[in-house]
């Protein structure tokens, strides 16, 4: 019986190497960055972890921008006012931001693993406070 629960032990420490993490965050109408938010903006994570972005308050959705992700990365379009769990499969950098608040700075950056497509995300052009919030979130990497 011991030798079992020994054995056992081991694949779970094996498989728990390999498991993907899970990350929320939160789409609010006032945080911490001010009004219209994603909290945190700016969060890395490792190949095939989840996000979920919560719909904490309603009116908000996640969604990827075009150009903004690395190449072969599925883009993604949350549902208004709905939770939307993304698993991140491919390295790189993935802006995101809430279609009705894109010009409000509504925006996240989501770090998987190494930022290879860094310097292509920064050319990006996006309206509005969305601009200067990306090269805050993005400058720093
Ligand atoms: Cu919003």
């Amino acid at each position: 019986m011991k030798s079992l629960i020994l054995a056992t032990a081991t694949v779970l420490s094996l498989t728990g190497m390999a498991a993907a993490a899970d990350h929320e965050v939160k789409m609010l109408n006032k945080g911490e960055a001010g009004a219209m938010v994603f909290e945190p903006e700016l969060i890395t994570i490792a190949p095939g972890d989840t996000v979920t972005f919560k719909a904490t308050d309603a009116g908000h959705n996640a969604e990827t921008i075009p150009g903004m992700l690395p190449d072969g990365a599925e883009p993604f379009v949350g549902k208004m006012g709905k939770d939307v769990t993304v698993t991140f499969t491919e390295e790189g950098v993935y802006g995101i931001k809430c279609k009705p608040h894109l010009g409000m700075g509504m925006v996240a950056a989501v770090i998987v693993g190494a930022p290879v497509n860094l310097e292509t995300a920064k050319t990006v052009k996006t309206p509005g406070k969305a601009g200067k919030k990306f090269e805050a979130l993005l400058g720093g990497l």
